[in-house]
């Protein structure tokens, strides 16, 4: 995809990036932001061939979402090029699946990846989706607040303290909430 060419058309749009390991529901989350919330919950999306841009509009207000298809064949070409990627992205979304305990040491070292290609020295809007925290979550040996807290822990420890940034519970089996847990 020609990268300055999506930049340009979406000059006066808000751009926000979507980024995280294949399957953590970033497609999903897009298609609840553009209100297609009844299809995404029972339609399963296809895994998103790299980069996906959706322009759209809420209210009077444009959107471009960039949606970064997470699976590993992908993610290393992402970092070469990041600051090109990332020219004027108002917002950062880092999206992982809180029900992959499995996957969380990879998840974090995704998200070193990101924090060492990210601009500090413009002020980014910066925050952690904990997603698929579904209403009936159950809780279990591998999935608990114990687990779910040192997780958290080793989220914060890969942030430095110069980036502001929210970590948020999120679902799309709810009207879309987001709660704050920092
Ligand atoms: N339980 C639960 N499942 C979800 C949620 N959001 C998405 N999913 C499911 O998670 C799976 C993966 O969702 P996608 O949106 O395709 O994930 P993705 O991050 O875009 O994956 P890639 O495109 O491969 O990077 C799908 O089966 C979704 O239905 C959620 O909040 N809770
Ligand atoms: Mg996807």
């Amino acid at each position: 995809m020609n990268i300055s060419k999506v930049n340009e058309s979406t000059e006066e749009s808000k751009k926000i990036i979507l980024m995280g390991l294949d399957n953590s529901g970033k497609t999903s989350i897009v298609s609840c932001l553009k209100g297609n919330k009844g299809i995404s919950a029972f339609n399963n999306p296809k895994p998103t061939k790299g980069l996906d841009v959706q322009n759209f509009k809420v209210s009077d207000s444009k959107y471009a979402v960039w949606d970064f298809g997470g699976q590993k064949a992908y993610i290393e070409d992402y970092f070469k090029d990041f600051s090109n990627y990332s020219k004027g992205v108002s917002k950062i979304i880092y999206v992982i699946d809180i029900q992959d305990v499995k996957r969380y040491d990879l998840a974090l070292e995704y998200l070193k990846k990101l924090i060492n290609s990210i601009d500090t020295t413009n002020k980014i809007d910066f925050s952690i989706f904990l997603h698929k925290f579904d209403p009936d979550l159950v809780f279990n040996r591998s999935l608990s607040e114990i687990v779910i807290n040192d997780f958290i822990k080793k989220i914060k420890e890969i942030i430095p303290l110069d980036i502001a940034y929210s970590i948020n519970k999120t679902t799309i089996y709810a009207i879309f909430e987001k709660s704050k847990i920092k």
